[in-house]
């Protein structure tokens, strides 16, 4: 009955194994991890746009090879990613008709413009260090195939990070302008970094309504607020060797914690950008939309090789 399956799924849970993609599960955890995951894999795929910008405009070969690199991974993990939702009972097709109507979301940080070279630094070592900083203990998520996708994703998005730093480190070393620009770039992405983690814990909500819930589930293993800090206690320290000054005055370690205190970011601007009124969204999602009209030509003469391939295997 409706009870052992649900016992079943509770003693996997609970003794930290693996749900697979054919047990039995809770319909409610079903939809929650299509949500989760859809909304990341759409969150790599847009987030190929603001450092896309600047591959055309990098300011040396190696730079170049380097940034073409890192947003194909990205391209990659978007992949992996709607393959994993796939294995939950959703197409590709579907959760994509979803992101194209508004009705899934994907990462805030998108919506943010990349005005010089040094934002394509500061999204490797901010966007990508924050995004590991969340996604780590995702691979020990409840769900097998998220969880073994993000190993490999967060090898990847390791390295991306230490790109980006080496990046930023080439200016902070060169001429004035070159550290100004860098300094620029840290006091734009700072805050919306720090919003990637979503809305906060308060009192009676832990953030934002849906990590109480994940966390009984084993998809969540931390709130938000944990690896807000988290990310601040790691960033601080790198962020110092690289000369540069967090725009937060009232940034300080405090001993008694063992953590920096920090601002927290405005979060009416976090749910501003959610709500589609960030400074990038139309134009991020109307680039999305185009590339996938656009691209049905591929996808048509991909089916009809595909056809003609098992015709020829049958005879
Ligand atoms: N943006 O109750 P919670 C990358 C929504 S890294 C937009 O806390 P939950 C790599 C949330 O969906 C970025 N929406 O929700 C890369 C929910 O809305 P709903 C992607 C946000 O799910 C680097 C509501 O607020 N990473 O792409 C945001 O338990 C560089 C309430 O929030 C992932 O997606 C936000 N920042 O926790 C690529 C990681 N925050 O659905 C290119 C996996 C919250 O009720 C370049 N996801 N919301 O309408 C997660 O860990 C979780 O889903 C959270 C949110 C932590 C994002």
């Amino acid at each position: 009955g409706t009870d052992e399956r649900e016992a079943a799924f509770y003693a996997i849970v609970d003794s930290d194994g693996r749900i697979e993609p054919r047990d039995d599960m809770p319909e409610a955890y079903r939809k929650t991890l299509i949500r989760q995951i859809a909304q990341h894999a759409h969150s790599e795929i847009i987030g190929m746009q603001p450092e896309g910008n600047w591959i055309s405009r990098a300011p040396s070969l190696r730079r170049k090879a380097i940034l073409l690199a890192k947003v194909q991974d990205e391209a990659g993990h978007g992949l992996y990613l709607y393959a994993a939702a796939e294995t939950l009972g959703v197409s590709r097709d579907q959760v994509l008709e979803l992101l194209h109507t508004k009705r899934q979301k994907y990462s805030s940080i998108f919506n943010y413009p990349t005005l010089t070279w040094a934002d394509v630094g500061a999204i490797g070592w901010l966007v990508d260090g924050a995004a590991i900083t969340n996604q780590v203990p995702l691979t020990r998520c409840s769900y097998g195939p998220y969880a073994r996708a993000m190993v490999r994703i967060c090898k990847e998005e390791s390295f991306h990070q230490r790109q980006g730093f080496e990046s930023l480190l080439t200016l902070t070393r060169g001429s004035a302008a070159q550290k100004a620009m860098a300094q620029d770039a840290l006091d734009r992405w700072w805050y919306p970094s720090l919003a990637m983690f979503g809305p906060p814990d308060t009192g009676e909500q832990v953030s934002g309504g849906h990590t109480e819930q994940s966390m009984r589930w084993g998809i969540k293993r931390f709130s938000n607020d944990e690896l807000r800090q988290r990310f601040v206690d790691m960033t601080v320290p790198q962020s110092e060797v690289l000369g540069l000054t967090i725009p937060d005055p009232d940034l300080r370690w405090n001993d008694e914690r063992g953590h920096y205190d920090f601002t927290a970011p405005d979060y009416d601007e976090l749910f501003r950008v959610i709500k589609g009124d960030g400074p990038c969204n139309a134009q991020r999602l109307a680039h999305r939309v185009a590339a996938h009209t656009d691209g049905a030509w591929v996808r048509e003469a991909a089916a009809a090789y595909a056809a003609k391939q098992r015709a020829k295997t049958r005879t």
